[in-house]
């Protein structure tokens, strides 16, 4: 059977918004001579003057693309910019752009329950902001709406009547006998509108989002129209935006299950699901994938916008493509070392101005033999709990790799050791941190908290007895602070 709507997601607001060519404004605050130009943010490396990650808007209207190397992208547009990400123990650093992003997130979440979902992607829930605003202060009843909120685009909205857009969509807020769910709507495109001025004001980025009455409908939305601008999906419109949206373009759908979907069941458009039974749809993908599949062709989705301004977890990365693959165990340890560094530092800020603490460590990497049949064999990732010190956490990466490396390879023996080619290469490696959790409130149940963990999280850490110098031994400085501030009550 059919999984009923939920009753209330109609009646939600929820609002995706997205910053425009993220990098690039950062380094444009920066360097504000670089604003209006075509610019572009380089990921630095030798080869053809790097990657493009980052491109400005007027980059693109001269065919800049990201797929582009630097060079590529001066000869399409020889005036154009190039800003290098900037590079810290050899690798790219991106906590400046981490911080912006911070900042935006504080401001967005002054409205409504915020979810961090990328280093530039927020989901807002406003339901309660707009039900508010609708019994106080409704937009049918304002004089004058906001400018910003005026150039919304209403997808739907039939401007061909001669009026100006403008017009059209002040029209649609002011609609008297429009249904609850469209007075919502309004409501949403007002609260949206002015929190995307908040965010220019206070942090001179721009940013474009999606409004609609669920997360997957207000992300899809939020990409429509760029830079600065913000569309608004009615209950009445979903049926017309999904019957001609092509299934590739659905976020889950951009992989197996999309191309499945276009191969062996004929469907190019989310629209073309509605032919299918749900029972259907689960004898063919499951019963949870089914039921999903059936729920989206409807523009049905029931997930929440979680509360949470802060990441989900921590990781750093490098990629070593071409000649650069790391043939060497010293040279796969030496940057293993780099990328727990800085893991590690993030854990401290995390922990310092945030009082969270991470409990799993993972390490990923990708990998080829060179002389094996068996190449489609991915490197194995693998986890561990999560010791705290960047010594700690060198030496267990490093212990992960070497288990990974040998599930890989099938052997461990002196030819993986040493500096000589052993047949492998590795392409990429990260190591991440992750089940962060936020250490309980109250600085007794924090030494509590400590003593409890102490075999995961400080191996030195025996007994509350040597805890002090074994700790003071072994623990990164922000951790340290952290202690030596709540000791005095341990
Ligand atoms: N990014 C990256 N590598 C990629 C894709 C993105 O480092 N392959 C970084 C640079 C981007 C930022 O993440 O500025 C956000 O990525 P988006 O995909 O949201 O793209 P932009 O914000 O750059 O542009 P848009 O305005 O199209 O969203």
């Amino acid at each position: 059977m059919p999984v009923a709507k939920p009753e209330s997601s109609d009646s939600r607001v929820i609002a995706h918004v997205d910053m425009d060519c993220f990098y690039v404004q950062v380094e444009q605050r920066k360097q504000p001579q670089l604003r209006g130009l075509p610019t572009a943010v380089v990921q630095y490396n030798e080869w053809k003057g790097g990657a493009l990650i980052a491109v400005s808007y007027e980059a693109r209207k001269f065919g800049v693309k990201r797929s582009m190397r630097g060079e590529e992208a001066k000869e399409v547009c020889p005036q154009v910019q190039l800003v290098q990400v900037p590079v810290a123990r050899g690798k790219a650093d991106l906590s400046g752009y981490r911080n912006a992003g911070s900042e935006v997130v504080s401001i967005l979440a002054r409205r409504g329950r915020c979810e961090r979902a990328s280093i530039d992607e927020v989901y807002l829930d406003l339901t309660d902001a707009a039900e508010m605003m609708l019994a106080d202060n409704p937009p049918q009843g304002m004089e004058t709406i906001d400018e910003e909120a005026l150039k919304s685009h209403i997808l739907g909205l039939n401007n061909e009547d001669g009026n100006d857009v403008k017009e059209n969509v002040r029209k649609w807020i002011h609609r008297h006998n429009a249904d609850h769910r469209d007075k919502l709507l309004a409501c949403g495109i007002l609260i949206v509108a002015e929190l995307r001025m908040q965010v220019l004001k206070e942090t001179e980025f721009t940013c474009s989002a999606g409004i609609a009455h669920n997360k997957m409908l207000a992300k899809l939305a939020s990409g429509m129209n760029k830079p600065a601008q913000q569309t608004v999906v009615p209950f009445s419109s979903v049926k017309g935006l999904l019957d001609t949206l092509p299934i590739r373009k659905m976020k889950q759908l951009g992989g197996k299950l999309g191309i499945s979907l276009q191969m062996d069941m004929g469907v190019n458009t989310v629209g073309d699901l509605l032919q299918f039974p749900e029972e259907k749809l689960q004898e063919r993908y499951g019963i949870n994938t089914g039921t999903w599949l059936w729920n989206i062709a409807r523009g049905i989705s029931g997930e929440e916008v979680e509360g949470r301004l802060l990441p989900k977890s921590h990781g750093s990365g490098k990629t070593f493509p071409g000649p650069r693959a790391l043939k060497t165990v010293p040279a796969v340890q030496h940057w293993l070392n780099q990328l727990c560094e800085e893991l590690s530092e993030r854990l401290c800020s995390d922990l310092d101005q945030n009082k969270r603490i991470a409990h799993t460590l993972t390490l990923h990497a990708r990998a080829y033999k060179s002389s094996d049949s068996d190449s489609q064999k991915k490197f194995p990732s693998k986890s561990c709990p999560l010791r705290y010190g960047t010594a700690k956490i060198q030496e267990d990466a490093f212990n992960l790799f070497q288990a990974g490396l040998r599930e890989y390879i099938g052997f461990y023996g002196g030819k993986t050791q040493g500096s000589h080619c052993s047949g492998w290469g590795i392409t990429s490696l990260s190591v991440s941190a992750s089940k962060i959790v936020p250490i309980p409130s109250g600085t007794c149940s924090i030494a509590k908290y400590f003593q409890g963990q102490s075999t995961s999280h400080f191996s030195s850490m025996q007994s509350s007895d040597n805890l002090n110098t074994e700790a003071t031994l072994s623990l990164p400085s922000g951790l340290l602070a952290f202690l030596i501030i709540f000791w005095p009550c341990l």
